[in-house]
Order: C-alpha cells, then sequence, then structure tokens
C-alpha cells in the first residue's frame, strides 16, 4: 500500500483503502499469473492500474476471442491457470468462442468481463447484457460479483471452481461502479497464494489401483493411449515410467503428444487402429470417447478397456469399461507401477511377438504414405509439407495446428519431440486459435522455437494478431498451407453435392501471406516449389531467432485431401 500512496499522493488514512481493480490483480498475482491477456473498454481499465502496481504484464490484441485463446494456451503452456479480461457486452461476446474452446479441451482460465454499473441495473447502460447467463453452458462457474470487498475473494472462488474434476474455465462479470470503488483493505478477504486451494491430485481407489496393476501384468498384448490429461497433470515422467516399466505399447494424442519421443520402444503412432483391433487389454489415459475416438467404437470388443480420467463424468461415457479409475493420472500411474513391482514377470516381458507386429503396421503405414511424403509435385503436395515440417522439428519446437484439411494431413507426419511441445484446438475444433496459442506458448516458453501450421481460412479468422507478436517482440514461425479454399469443407461438399455445386461458399482469394507479414513488421517467404520449402523455412528460423515474427507461405494442391475428409469421418 505504501506505493500506492507515494504514486497518488494519498494521506495515510487513505492509504489504507483499494480499488477493485487492484483487488483483481493481488488475487490474481496470489494465483502466480504474471500476465493478462486483453483488449481494453472502459469498464476494465481499473484493472491494469492494479496490474501495474502488482508487475503483471498486460498484453493487449486485436480481438477478445484472440485474449481468450491465448489465456487458455497459457494455461496450458505453464500449467497455471491463465486470465483474460474484456469489456462488457460485445468484449465479452467476442470472447465467448474462446472460452467455450477451454471448455471442450478441459483448460483452466480465468475471464473477467466488465458490466454496467449495479447502480444503473437493468437500465439500458452501455454494453449491458446478461453475460453470467450466457457464459454458465460454457464454464465451470460464471459468477457476477456482489461487493468489492468481495472481489478477490470471488476470483479465488472461481480459481477453486477451475479445478474441480477436469479444469476448465471461469466467468467473473464486475460491474463498474463494483470495480471502481475502493474499501477499506482490512476489509476485503485477499487469498494468501497456496492458502485458499488445495492440491487435485487424487489418487483414485487403491483397490482399483491393485486391480489395474493385476491387469497389466497378467495382459499379453496390452497398448496405452495417453491424452491431453497427461498434459494437465503434468504426468509426463509418470507416463514414460508407467509403459517402460510395464512394457506396454503407448500411443498419444492431443497434449499427450510428445510424451515419448519418436524412436522410444514405446512409441507407437500410425499403428493405433491395428492396436485398438486387436490387443486384449486397451487403457484410456485423460481423453474422452468422443468423435476421435470413434465414440469408444472402434476398440476390441473382447479388451478389458479401462479407463482413467480426472472427471467422473467422462468414464464409461459412451461405451462400458471393465475398470474406471477417476483421478490425477500421473499419480494412479505411480501408483500402479508401486502397486505391480515385485510381480512383474513372464508376460510384461515376453510382449516381443506384439511388439514386432505393432512395428510392422507401422512401417506399412508409413510406406503408405512415403509417395505423398515425398512428391516433388508443382503446386505442393500437402502431404510433401506436413513431411518436411516433421523433418524441421527440433527437441526445442513447440508445434501448433490450425485449420482444416491441412492441419489434418499432418497428424500423419509430425511428432513432437519432447513433452508439452504440441497444442491444437481439442474437440471444439475451433479455428483461429492458431496465433492467439502461438503468442502465449512463446510468451511461456521465450528460449524455445514456436511454429504453427494454418490453414489459409484459419489464419485469417484471428491473424491481424501477428501484429501483436511484432508489438510485444513473441517471434513466431508461422507456416501457411494455403490452397485459397476452406477446403476440408469443399471436399464434403464436392462429395454430397457434385463437382459443379462443390466450389459453393467455400472458395478464398489467392493472399500472398508472406506480403502480409511483411506489412506488419515481420519476415515473410512465398513457396510454390516443394524444393523451396526447406530453404524457406531456415531463412525464416534466422528471422524469428533475430526476433521477428516470420510467415511462410506455401501454395499448395487444392485437390489433395486426407482420407478421414475424404470419407468425412469428423462427422460419423
Ligand atoms: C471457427 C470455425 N469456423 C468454421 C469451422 C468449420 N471448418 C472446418 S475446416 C474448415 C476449412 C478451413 O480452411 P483452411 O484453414 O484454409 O484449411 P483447409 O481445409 O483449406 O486445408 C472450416 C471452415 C470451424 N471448424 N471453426
Ligand atoms: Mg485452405
Amino acid at each position: 500500500m505504501a506505493e500506492v500512496a507515494e504514486k497518488t499522493g494519498a494521506t495515510q488514512a487513505q492509504a489504507e483503502t483499494i480499488s477493485g481493480g487492484h483487488l483483481v490483480a493481488k488475487a490474481l498475482k496470489s494465483e502466480g499469473i504474471d500476465v493478462i491477456w486483453t483488449l481494453c473498454g472502459g469498464h476494465i481499465i481499473d484493472i491494469y492500474d492494479g496490474c501495474v502496481d502488482e508487475g503483471i504484464k498486460i498484453i493487449d490484441v486485436r480481438h477478445e476471442q484472440v485474449a481468450a485463446h491465448a489465456a487458455d494456451g497459457y494455461a496450458r503452456m505453464t500449467g497455471k491457470p491463465g486470465c483474460a479480461v474484456v469489456t462488457a457486452g460485445p468484449g465479452t461476446t467476442d470472447a465467448v468462442t474462446g472460452v467455450a474452446n477451454a471448455f471442450r479441451a478441459e483448460s483452466p482460465f480465468l475471464l473477467i468481463g466488465g458490466q454496467a454499473a449495479l447502480a444503473q441495473h437493468r437500465m439500458g447502460g452501455l454494453q449491458d447484457l446478461p453475460h453470467v447467463d450466457m457464459m454458465k453452458p460454457i464454464t465451470k462457474f460464471a459468477s457476477s460479483v456482489p461487493s468489492t470487498a468481495r472481489i478477490a475473494d470471488f476470483v479465488g472462488m472461481a480459481f477453486r471452481e477451475a479445478y474441480q474434476g477436469a479444469p476448465g474455465p471461469v466467468f467473473l462479470e464486475i460491474p463498474r461502479d463494483v470495480l471502481d470503488d475502493k474499501v477499506d483493505v482490512a476489509s476485503a478477504r485477499i487469498p494468501a497464494p497456496g492458502q485458499y486451494r488445495a492440491s487435485t491430485r487424487a489418487l483414485g481407489d487403491p483397490d482399483d489401483i491393485e486391480k489395474l496393476a493385476d491387469i497389466l501384468v497378467e495382459a499379453e498384448r496390452p497398448c496405452v493411449l495417453l491424452g491431453q490429461q497427461v498434459a494437465t497433470c503434468r504426468a509426463y515422467d509418470a507416463a514414460k515410467e508407467f509403459v517402460r516399466e510395464l512394457n506396454i505399447p503407448a500411443y498419444m494424442n492431443g497434449g499427450g503428444r510428445g510424451t515419448l519421443p519418436p524412436g522410444d520402444p514405446h512409441h507407437f503412432h500410425r499403428s493405433r487402429r491395428f492396436a485398438f483391433n486387436n490387443a486384449d487389454v486397451i487403457v484410456i489415459i485423460g481423453t474422452p470417447f468422443d468423435f476421435r475416438m470413434g465414440y469408444g467404437k472402434r476398440l476390441n470388443p473382447e479388451a478389458t478397456v479401462v479407463q482413467i480420467d480426472l472427471d467422473y463424468k467422462t468414464v464409461g461415457k459412451n461405451r462400458d469399461v471393465s475398470l474406471g479409475v477417476v483421478g490425477d493420472c500421473g499419480r494412479i500411474m505411480q501408483a500402479t507401477v508401486a502397486a505391480a513391482s515385485g510381480r512383474i514377470g513372464g508376460n510384461v516381458k515376453n510382449r516381443k511377438s506384439w511388439f514386432e507386429a505393432l512395428a510392422a503396421e507401422e512401417q506399412k503405414g508409413l510406406d503408405k504414405l512415403m509417395p505423398d511424403f515425398q512428391s516433388d509435385a508443382t503446386p505442393i503436395n500437402p502431404y510433401r509439407v506436413a513431411w518436411e515440417l516433421n523433418e524441421f522439428l527440433t527437441e526445442d519446437t513447440i508445434y501448433i495446428g490450425d485449420g482444416g484439411d491441412v492441419v489434418t494431413i499432418t497428424a500423419q507426419a509430425v511428432q513432437p519431440r519432447s513433452p508439452g511441445h504440441w497444442m491444437d484446438p481439442g474437440p471444439l475444433g475451433t479455428l483461429g486459435v492458431g496465433v492467439p496459442f502461438a503468442m502465449a506458448a512463446k510468451y511461456a516458453h521465450p528460449d524455445k522455437e514456436v511454429l504453427c501450421y494454418f490453414g489459409d481460412g484459419a489464419f485469417t479468422l484471428t491473424g491481424w494478431d501477428f501484429e501483436t507478436c511484432v508489438r510485444f517482440n513473441l517471434p513466431f514461425l508461422g507456416v501457411v498451407g494455403n490452397n485459397s479454399s476452406m477446403n476440408q469443407i469443399r471436399c464434403g461438399q464436392i462429395l454430397k453435392y457434385g463437382k459443379e455445386r462443390g466450389d459453393i461458399g467455400n472458395m478464398l482469394g489467392d493472399v500472398p501471406f508472406g506480403k502480409f507479414a511483411e506489412i506488419l513488421g515481420g519476415h515473410g517467404e512465398e513457396v510454390r516449389e516443394a524444393k523451396e520449402i526447406r530453404p524457406a523455412l531456415e531463412r525464416a528460423r534466422e528471422a524469428v531467432a533475430s526476433g521477428k515474427p516470420a510467415l511462410v507461405n506455401i501454395w499448395v494442391d487444392i485437390d489433395v485431401w486426407a482420407p478421414g475428409t475424404r470419407n468425412q469421418t469428423m462427422y460419423k
């Protein structure tokens, strides 16, 4: 408070009061948050003033959707909750997509929205809307804050709620007079770091851990899928120990990608369907039986299926399971290894032929894709781009995908080299996460390279915030697979309505995104030949290392699609 008194020249008596915006900032600091993602508005400016005093960085973006996605990305990258601050009315509605995306992806962040003054409640104030009602179905907790003295208390409450079960976004609306008012410091509850919420690392039922150990010790052909919650729970080391000690082939999806690097004897990728069809034990960790899993229908009906999840609502949803365990997957995997130790015998060690069968399937999958991966065709085959991107990754490259079919294609090729080095929107499939995720990743890990691969349609949804990356010195390497169309949708239209009517409502202009990057103060490249991809990526890497965000615009063939798109499996 001494600094506040000094700054404002206030008397000692006044120095004992604190405004709502400063209470917000103190509560964010208690949570360890060091940045807010925001777009300004008169309803929220006192929060900025508080952040200045608490040393919290303010990154102001050009669209509130970007602020919300960046807060989501920051949470995924740091393991701390993110925070976005937006103004009332359109500021809050603009952020809805970012909240919804984080809700489906189980990513914890706090959105703070402004609101017209309580004194004018329901009088038709500027930008007044029923924000809380709008946010309820897409958050774990949404509330208006009733008084200045309780602002920090509500922020703490919101963070507790964000971590209930599987984490997710939370929303607080603070009316303008509540935010701007000053109260006695003594009358406000300001939660202290580490003292207002408990660890959520629940272990599950110890009897179930024993059962899981029994199942895995006995299994002949087990496999495990390491999903997003391996990242959420920061369970990378526990997962490695689990698959190594219990000798289980591992597949990864979402943020679980990179837990084991390619080349690791337990890392498998292209043989997943074969494994799910032929395994006798399938362990699904931290990912729901949603469309990405064929709603659980694509698993060997004879297999023993074990599901581990932070959320009781996810376990057993859409298909029966042989054993369900609710809790933190890191703790559960550690406990299972401990429960199995001393009993690891014949079955665990004798899985050579199972591993060989999977390795043969991996090779078959790769052989089938290799001609496309190595295609020299012009226009460039998007499979070639996918291959080049994978070859280009280092152990320190955080990879982000944001687009339609060109990004779907990369799922066959791109394998992050390290844990926590992958981000995709998650099951909401939101286009436009790329620039905000890249921005947040670079902020969280300034020493790492951040590479984002975009579809041209996806890039333009939030692409203006490339400028924010220039302005805040957050250089990342963007690559656009440019087919001048919303091509994933175009494929389905052609299949359904024929070639003549297929190109309706999905064709875009030919935009040289490299030039766009240059206009905004970045580095740009235009690539039309396959052999030019690598040199352009190298030049972009150098530009990024010198502090300039870069965009490599690669013109790709509009008539090449991923098999999943051609079969429209995402809708099934
Ligand atoms: C915000 C949002 N709007 C629309 C869609 C539906 N959609 C899915 S893929 C796609 C096409 C995206 O085009 P682009 O990013 O250029 O990738 P391409 O399919 O052309 O490779 C669209 C519009 C979506 N997923 N998200
Ligand atoms: Mg496109």
